[in-house]
Parts: C-alpha cells; sequence; structure tokens
C-alpha cells in the first residue's frame, strides 16, 4: 500500500552534509512507492530572529537544494510552509492538548535556550508545530536525522492523546525513519556536538554548496585525537568515528572495512581519500543548484506544491474541526 511521506528542512543557513544524510538522501529514496511531501519549513526558523532578506534567500536556496538532490517535483509535493496556513491553525489546536512538562524535557529547548534566562515562547513549543506539520498530512513515515527522535514521539504522544479523547482516526500515528543508529554527523572542529548550520565556525561542517578547497580544509582540520589508529569508538574517539560515519554513508563501506583498509596508515591518508569522495559525491549537486537556483520555474514549483498541499490541509483542517467541534461546520 502506498504510504505518505512528510519531512521538512528550516531555511537556517547553509544545508550540511548531516542535513543530506540525515534526511535529504532519504527523502529522495521514498519517492520510488510513496507519496512524499516535503515542505521548507520557514515558520521554525523565526523562532530565533533572522534577517527577512536572508529568510526569503534561504527559503529559495533550500528548494533549489531539494530539487539539486533529486527530489522530483513531478512526483513529489514541495511547497513552503508559511504558505500553507493549516500549520499554524493546527499547531494551536495541538498546543492545548500537549503539556509543558513535556515540552520543557526537549533537548533541543534546553540546548538553544542554554544561558539564557528567558527565551522566545516560539521556541519551547517549536515541537508541537512540527508535530502539526507532520499530522496535518496523515503523514505515515517521517525521514529526519537521530536529532529529532524525541520530536517524533511527542508527535506521536500527541496524536495517540487526541485519537483516544476525540476519535481513533483523527490523526494517523506517523513513524520516525532514521538513519542507522550511530548516524547522526557531528561537528568537524567539536565532535561532541552535532553538526549544524547555526555553528559559529564554518570548521564545524561542510556545506553542500562548498567547493572542493574548503572541503579539503574542513576535513583535513577536522579534530581527531593522537592515538593515530583509525577506529570507530564514539566514546573515545568521537571525531575519528564521525569521519568513519561520513566515509560509511556517502559510500556505503561498512565502518570495519575502511577500519582495515587504512589499518596503520594514519589519519592523513584517510582524510585524504575521505575529503575526495565527498567532494565527488558533492559537485553534481552544486551544478544542478546552480542551474535551478534563479529559474521561474523554481517559483512555479512553489506555487503549485502550496495549492497541492492546502487542498490535502484543508481536508484535515475540516476533519478536525467537526470533531473538535470549532466553528458552526456550515462553513
Ligand atoms: N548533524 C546532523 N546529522 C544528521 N541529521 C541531521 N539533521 C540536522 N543536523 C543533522 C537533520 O536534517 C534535517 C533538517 O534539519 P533542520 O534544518 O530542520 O533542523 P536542525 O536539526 O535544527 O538542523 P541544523 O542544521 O542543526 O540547523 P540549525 O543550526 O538551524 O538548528 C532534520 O531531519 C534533522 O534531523
Amino acid at each position: 500500500m502506498t504510504k505518505r511521506v512528510f519531512s521538512g528542512v528550516q531555511p537556517t543557513g547553509n544545508i550540511h552534509i548531516g542535513n543530506y544524510l540525515g534526511a535529504l538522501a532519504q527523502f529522495v529514496q521514498l519517492q520510488d512507492g510513496n507519496e512524499c511531501i516535503y515542505c521548507i519549513v520557514d515558520m521554525h526558523a523565526i523562532t530565533l530572529p533572522k534577517n527577512p532578506g536572508e529568510l526569503r534567500g534561504n527559503i529559495l536556496d533550500v528548494a533549489a537544494l531539494y530539487l539539486a538532490v533529486g527530489v522530483d517535483p513531478a512526483r513529489s509535493v514541495v511547497f513552503v510552509q508559511s504558505e500553507v496556513p493549516g500549520h499554524a491553525e493546527l499547531a494551536w489546536v495541538l498546543m492545548c492538548n500537549a503539556y509543558t512538562g513535556e515540552l520543557s524535557r526537549m533537548t533541543q529547548f534546553k540546548d538553544k535556550s542554554r544561558g539564557n534566562e528567558s527565551a522566545p515562547a516560539g521556541l519551547f513549543v517549536y515541537p508541537i508545530l512540527m508535530a502539526a506539520d507532520i499530522l496535518l498530512y496523515d503523514a505515515d513515515i517521517v525521514p529526519v536525522g537521530n536529532d529529532q527522535k524525541q520530536h517524533i514521539e511527542l508527535t506521536r504522544d500527541i496524536a495517540v492523546r487526541v485519537n483516544n479523547k476525540y476519535g481513533p482516526d483523527t490523526f494517523v500515528v506517523p513513524e520516525g525513519r532514521f538513519l542507522k543508529e550511530g548516524a547522526r554527523i557531528m561537528s568537524l572542529d567539536d565532535p561532541t556536538s552535532k553538526m549544524s548550520k547555526s555553528a559559529e565556525s564554518p570548521l564545524s561542517r561542510i556545506s553542500l554548496l562548498d567547493d572542493a578547497s574548503v572541503i579539503k580544509k574542513a576535513i583535513m582540520r577536522a579534530t581527531t585525537d593522537s592515538d593515530g589508529e583509525i577506529r570507530f569508538d564514539p566514546d573515545r574517539k568521537p571525531g575519528v568515528s564521525n569521519l568513519l560515519t561520513i566515509h560509511s554513508a556517502f559510500t556505503g563501506t561498512p565502518i570495519a572495512r575502511t577500519e582495515r583498509a587504512y589499518s596503520g596508515r594514519g589519519y592523513g591518508a584517510f582524510k585524504k581519500d575521505l575529503a575526495e569522495i565527498v567532494e565527488t559525491s558533492l559537485a553534481p549537486i552544486r551544478g544542478t543548484y546552480e542551474e535551478i537556483r534563479y529559474s521561474e520555474e523554481l517559483i512555479r514549483v512553489l506555487k503549485d506544491g502550496a495549492e497541492r498541499a492546502n487542498a490535502i490541509a484543508e481536508r484535515t483542517m475540516k476533519r478536525v474541526k467537526d470533531r473538535f467541534g470549532l466553528g458552526t461546520g456550515r462553513a
């Protein structure tokens, strides 16, 4: 049976290989045999202040990258979140069915608000907007990075809670689809935190649009350790383990085989080969991106996507309003 797939990426800066391996690569694979809906989640991006001009540019960057990595708008719906009002509407309904206790346990909120006595309320309720994004489309499968596991669990909890109260088929209870365990891509210069678009240091990540020299520099300077042994051990050797994970994700080679291949050869040779592998994998994406980023075709794809997404969202909102007794039921 055809499953419905939903996921999104925030337009918060340069999309990096963590976003690609954790999410975008799966978006492309899941197009075979499923009905896919991929969103640029711009309302999530304003949980922390953004420059308006930059945000608009970032939205089109992410859309162009979706298409450049292989998301096919003839098969998948591609649209911008703020162009479908149902996301904000459903988020409010869900907020009334979630608890401050469960939200305050979200590690991403703790990370992003650390050091501040008070944080924007949007940052706190962000996981509920994410739940609304997913439940609005009756998604069965949500391909995301391992860092989103907790948010998917919350989405499932809210869906089950509402179904128990308002009828078992109010929401489809979605499943997360994650890369295999341990495949969270970590920062290159601080391998104990995840690779992130908003980290200050550009050497912490490889962006999909980086050229060969930037990729090489970031990998050659990646933090490792002093024992010189290429071995996967995330607790004791987080830097080397992260590079092995990246190698395996790009080549499909099991980590154990790579450990054997580089045994006794030191970090330099491994890093040099890895830089070449990453560059060869990203070059075609960069080429296609350049062709479509400033095209009218991109705007047309997003407009058409918003229409198709709105049609589904309106049906869900009608069902939700009927179940909750909102409105007159005659609009
Ligand atoms: N380091 C990562 N490893 C694997 N997957 C990752 N993802 C993000 N970082 C990694 C996955 O990429 C998708 C899009 O992420 P997002 O933009 O919605 O939000 P994020 O997780 O907050 O991403 P960033 O890069 O860390 O952005 P900023 O710095 O803006 O917060 C998601 O599926 C995510 O799991």
